[in-house]
């Protein structure tokens, strides 16, 4: 039945020949013609990113244009998206990449035919810029530009997409990465961010599937191919000896990644809002939709040793009314993207770990801000937040300036993975199990099924602000509400 995902397993040399629609010209993470393993090295991409270009030549401001279109791209099946949507006719959008400190200003035309908006995901900007006041009361509709200007006020990685009809549009292809630097960072040998999403095609037309079913709304749309940065297959020259700093964001509607390199160690150096503490180590990392890792490999591979990066995590789909498993290799193996070693040796960069921004709280903190309560009603095929759904769940009014926690109890059987927009968290406890320490800053984490995850935030960045599931079905089924930092 799922024929589609062998085909773009990177590890077949035996792809169709096609003509590729190429894609990721701009998208300055670096494109190749090719998906086969040819075992050339011509085919090879950079790696590394060329940002957006900077407008602006003063030292302290990024200034860049933005432009949403629709846009046919191809997913690594060679078959281009006649549905597709990209910024700046790339998918992944570029790379928008600033500095700690700097002022940016992005001037976004929107040339689709639907109503937007623009959310920076993770960042602690004003609420008129944050997307969410345009998409409850004055969308950039067609032909129609906004000048979104705010302060780098965090460093380390975070990701930008449209924040209207979600489910649809992030599908479509409208994300991208964003990379700020902190003054302490030493720049790796290679700095890559990897975008990890899914998108559901149709096994006939080879084109994004139609709208969701009832039963997708209820558990989320999985794709039916996984690409990284745009497509399936790329290939990246590595060279032993080189430190390289993943960057990696899961953007799928609704997939938990469980990722895993072949014969490297990933040392996760930093999450959502910056820099660690304590650097660890870990053979795989689970990533929920809308979370970030930072991780440092060190390259210990020979000349013309390929290793692959994969999700080991097998989900379901649907599909005609059946459920299907993506799993092509058939041990959970699924690989995205591979690593390719040129011949030589380099004396890498090594890693310095830049100084963190995080406090220590632990379970000092008592002031409960809030206890929300997820539910999911399979049989009425709702989602809600304390009782009700987007726009009827009840406002919560927290003060400015006061470290609160807050718990987010999940009473139903799937993992919904909780955003907060504006002010940034750390995990306390998950059902009721302490987090170890070297913990970082979150503003989206899971919350398991029947489990009450407790998080603590010292809320400083006043006004209104979203917060919802990050699968989008679910947000946009109404699973999300607005929480006030009220200042005195
Ligand atoms: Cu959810």
């Amino acid at each position: 039945m799922l024929t589609l995902l062998p085909l773009l397993a990177c590890t077949d040399g035996d792809e169709p020949d096609r003509t590729t629609g190429d894609s990721a010209a701009d998208s300055g993470i670096a494109d190749t013609a090719d998906t086969a393993d040819t075992g050339a090295l011509a085919d090879l991409e950079p790696c590394g990113f060329t940002p957006m270009t900077d407008l602006d030549a003063a030292p302290d401001v990024v200034e860049v244009n933005l432009t949403a279109s629709n846009f046919a791209w191809d997913p690594g099946t060679g078959i281009p998206l006649t549905g597709g949507m990209a910024f700046n006719e790339a998918v992944p959008g570029p790379v928008l990449e600033a500095k700690l400190g700097d002022r940016v200003r992005v001037h976004f035309v929107n040339d689709t035919d639907i109503d937007m908006s623009i959310h920076w995901h993770g960042l602690r900007v004003t609420p008129e810029m944050d997307g969410i006041q345009q998409m409850m009361g004055d969308p950039v509709s067609p032909g129609e530009t906004f000048e979104y200007e705010y302060t780098i006020v965090d460093g380390g990685f975070y990701w930008f997409h449209t924040h209207m009809n979600t489910a649809t549009t992030i599908e479509a292809g409208l994300y991208a990465p964003i990379v700020l630097h902190v003054p302490d960072e030493v720049a790796p040998d290679c700095d890559l961010p990897v975008v990890l999403d899914d998108v559901l095609l149709d096994e006939d037309t080879w084109q994004i599937a139609p709208p969701d079913t009832a039963m997708m709304k209820l558990m989320g749309r999985l794709g039916n191919v996984l690409m990284a940065n745009g497509r399936s297959g790329r290939r990246v020259a590595w060279t032993k000896g080189q430190t390289t700093l993943l960057r990696l964001v899961n953007s799928s509607n609704a997939r938990y990644w469980d990722l895993v390199l072949e014969g490297h160690t990933m040392t996760v150096v930093g999450t959502d809002g910056g820099f660690l503490a304590e650097p660890y180590a870990v053979d795989h990392l689970v990533m929920a939709p809308g979370e970030r890792y930072m991780v440092v490999v060190e390259a210990r591979g020979e000349a013309g040793e390929s290793y692959r990066l994969m999700n080991r995590r097998v989900q379901l789909h649907e599909e005609d009314g059946d459920m299907i498993e993506v799993d092509p290799m058939g041990n959970g193996e699924n690989p995205v993207m591979s690593f390719v070693y040129g011949v030589g040796e380099v004396v890498g960069a090594g890693w310095r770990q830049p100084a963190p921004d995080v406090p220590a709280w632990g379970a000092a903190v008592e002031n409960l801000g809030h206890h929300w309560v997820l539910e999911e009603d399979m049989m009425g095929g709702t989602v809600t937040i304390d009782g009700a759904a987007w726009p009827d769940v009840p406002m919560v009014d927290v003060p400015m300036d006061v470290d609160a926690t807050f718990e987010v109890e999940n009473k139903s059987e799937m993992h919904h993975p909780f955003h907060i927009h504006g002010n940034r968290f750390q995990v306390v406890d998950v059902g009721g199990e302490a987090v170890a320490e070297g913990q970082g800053w979150k503003d989206t984490f899971d919350i398991p099924p029947r489990t009450t995850v407790r998080i603590v935030s010292a809320l400083d960045n006043p006004g209104e602000w979203m917060y919802h599931c990050h699968i989008l079905e679910h947000a946009d089924g109404g699973m999300a509400g607005m929480m006030t930092v009220m200042e005195e």
